[in-house]
């Protein structure tokens, strides 16, 4: 009996020396790191989303593509300068411009160049444009900016260049945004990219 303590004592003093021991060399591997952009901690390691890496996924993958599914129109020029961009035509409603728009890449080459045109509009009273870019116009290139250029369709002579402004496909710490917004310091210009990623 006596020996049967003994043993129950040295059983629990083991018992207790190992699981202090785990827990001791629980704590030292698995550190607790708060994983970041929607990363969960399992198994004592973040896993990442799509799109980030690293110890906390704080760093984005470079995507292989960025990928333009829709272009929304906001704010163009009503006017050339006060001049409507419709002068041959006298009626007040047909001199208001006929908008389309197209992409450039940082060579001016056009990379899109949109089939239908909006009639007679307006910026600015709430209504939005949108051009649904079919097939999709997919970005490979971020170190250089591509255009956006919204044009008014003439049916006789050259249509009429309106306004155009930059923008960056990606960025490094972007956060892959759903809507690249282009929009200039004047506000003479302002359109919304929806966007898709690819990695
Ligand atoms: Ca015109
Ligand atoms: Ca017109």
């Amino acid at each position: 009996m006596r020996n049967q303590i003994i043993k129950l004592i040295f059983l629990s003093i083991l018992t207790t020396t190992y699981f202090g021991c785990s827990s001791d060399s629980n704590s030292d591997d698995c550190e607790t790191i708060t994983c970041l952009n929607g990363g969960t901690f399992v198994d004592c390691e973040c896993e990442c989303p799509l799109g980030y890496t690293g110890n906390n996924c704080s760093t984005q993958v470079r995507p292989s593509k960025v990928i333009i599914t829709k272009a929304i129109v906001k704010v163009f020029p009503n006017t050339d300068n006060g001049e409507f961009w419709d002068l041959s035509i006298p009626d007040a409603e047909d001199a208001l411009p006929d908008i389309y728009i197209t992409l450039q890449d940082s060579n001016l080459i056009t990379i899109y160049d949109s089939p239908t045109f909006y009639e007679n509009v307006i910026s600015g009273e709430g209504t939005f444009f949108e051009f649904t870019l079919t097939p999709p116009v997919e970005l490979t290139v971020y170190d250089n900016p591509f255009l956006v250029n919204i044009w008014d369709y003439d049916t006789t002579g050259e249509d009429d260049f309106m306004t155009s402004f930059g923008f960056f496909a990606y960025t490094s710490n972007n956060n892959f945004p759903d809507i690249i917004t282009v929009v200039s310091q004047s506000d003479e210009i302002l359109v919304d990219l929806e966007v898709t990623y690819e990695w």
